[in-house]
């Protein structure tokens, strides 16, 4: 309850701001893209997780507001990227909202961005309740240039049944999975075979929470196109973004 009353003056407050973490490719480690990340600093509680106030937020209106705060930050950023895309998580309250599809147009339209520029990146909660509506959804912003992330992919409850049914253009590999190369032998195949199932079905690949040497090797190995995580660049603001940015290009 404290948090959602903090939660609501965050913005006035100016305590939100926007991280942004480098996806790359898996051959030459080149930056095509950058996930945004929210963060929240409060006054007397130091910083609060994404994690902690999303779910709340998600409880409540309030989410709405913060995901438009969200897209118009990330939006202003990439315009000052060279080429690189954005990509913005959308929680399943914002992705099931009536207008989701025609509201995000217009914002990148209005901020003369190419939907092709922007990457959507929702969990499998999100197209999990109504199959039917969320892929019409996934349609419409499909045919109007935008890309499909499914992140978190290999946690939800039906992830083979999703990829199936679903219009998506990249799979993001759930970090849990990641963490377990190389020690478990488990970890190592769901993500070998999520990279071979990907590159069957001609989809994107991204491979979160890479932190080591030896799991970048073992990834380029397997064929991972992208991968993403602290080896490569924690999440960082938009100054350091844009400078990898041009540094890296
Ligand atoms: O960045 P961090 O690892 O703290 O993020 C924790 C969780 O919060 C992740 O699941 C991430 O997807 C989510 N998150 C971070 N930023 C946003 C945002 O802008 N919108 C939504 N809906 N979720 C976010
Ligand atoms: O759920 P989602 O995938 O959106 O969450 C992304 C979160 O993962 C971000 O909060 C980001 O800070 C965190 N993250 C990114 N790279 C790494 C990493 O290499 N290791 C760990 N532990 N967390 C990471
Ligand atoms: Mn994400
Ligand atoms: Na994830």
């Amino acid at each position: 309850r404290r948090i959602e009353t903090g939660l609501s003056q965050a913005i006035a407050r100016d305590e939100l701001s926007m991280v942004y973490q480098p996806i790359v490719t898996g051959a030459r480690h080149e930056i095509v893209g950058f996930e945004a990340l929210l963060r929240w600093q409060t006054e007397d509680h130091g910083p609060i997780s994404p994690a902690v106030f999303v779910p709340i937020a998600e409880e409540t209106n309030l989410i709405h507001e913060l995901g438009d705060w969200v897209l118009e930050r990330s939006l202003a950023a990439l315009a000052t990227w060279p080429g690189q895309y954005v990509s913005v998580n959308f929680s399943p309250r914002q992705f099931r909202r009536p207008h989701f599809v025609d509201d995000i147009a217009q914002k990148v339209a209005a901020a003369g961005i190419a939907p092709e520029r922007v990457q959507i990146e929702i969990t499998e909660t999100a197209i999990f309740d109504d199959a039917d509506r969320a892929a019409e959804t996934l349609d419409r912003l499909r045919a109007l240039g935008f890309r499909i992330a499914l992140d978190d992919f290999g946690t939800g409850y039906s992830s083979l049944y999703n990829i199936r049914t679903f219009a998506l253009d990249v799979l993001k590999i759930d970090r849990s999975f990641i963490d377990g190369m190389p020690r478990e032998r488990e970890s190592m195949a769901i993500v070998r075979s999520i990279i071979h199932l990907a590159q069957s079905l001609g989809l994107g690949v991204i491979a979160e929470g890479v932190e080591t040497r030896a799991q970048v090797d073992l990834l380029r190995v397997a064929g991972a196109s992208h991968l993403q995580g602290y080896h490569f660049s924690r999440p960082v603001t938009p100054e350091a973004a844009l400078d990898l940015a041009h540094r890296r290009w």
